[in-house]
């Protein structure tokens, strides 16, 4: 069995009800184990330079589990996951119902054409860093560093701990 992470993240139609329904369907992925959730964060959109249409607050949260299925057939289930909860792809980092990622597998270092582990931007992102550090805090991330060294580089200013999944 493998131990991942998977970053979910939603900026429309009722971010948090998307949230708790991808964390059930998470949680009944073949030969896979929910272990632990950081529950929910709010946080201001993270944009692409140049982008300036106005984005909704995004709703995140980090979920470990345990499985068997190897990373792309993992990537396929949690592509299978946003479409079923009507992910469209418009236009990069723009709005969505729901967004899976997966930001560790074990201690696996790849890059392919469809996956890069650890996730790319993962060191900069409080929207994933303070909910990881809820679930563990001595995490180390493959590549790039110790969690706590990651987190003393980034601010607090812009996320919100909202409470559990419910
Ligand atoms: N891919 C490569 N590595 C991975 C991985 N480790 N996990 C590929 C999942 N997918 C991975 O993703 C594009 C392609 O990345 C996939 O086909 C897969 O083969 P996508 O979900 O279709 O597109 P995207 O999400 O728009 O692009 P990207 O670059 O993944 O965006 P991010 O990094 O997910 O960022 N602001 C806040 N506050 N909170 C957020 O959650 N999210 C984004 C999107 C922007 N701003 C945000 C948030
Ligand atoms: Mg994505």
């Amino acid at each position: 069995m493998s131990v991942v992470y998977i970053g979910l993240g939603s900026n429309l139609d009722q971010p948090k009800r998307q949230l708790l329904q991808a964390r059930e369907r998470l949680a009944r992925l073949p030969q896979t184990r929910l272990l632990k959730d950081s529950g929910l964060f709010q946080s201001r959109a993270m944009t692409l330079p140049g982008d300036d249409a106005s984005q909704d607050d995004y709703i995140n949260a980090v979920i470990k589990l345990e499985t068997a299925l190897s990373p792309h057939q993992l990537l396929d289930a949690l592509q299978a996951i946003e479409t079923e909860q009507g992910r469209q792809r418009l236009r990069r980092w723009g709005p969505r119902t729901l967004d899976l990622d997966i930001l560790l597998y074990d201690d696996l270092q790849m890059d392919d054409e469809r996956l890069t582990l650890p996730h790319a931007g993962i060191a900069e992102r409080d929207f994933v860093l303070y909910p990881l550090q809820k679930i563990d805090n001595c995490l180390m991330i493959p590549g790039v560093g110790a969690l706590d060294m990651l987190l003393a580089k980034i601010s607090a200013q812009n996320i919100r701990y909202l409470g559990a999944f419910e």
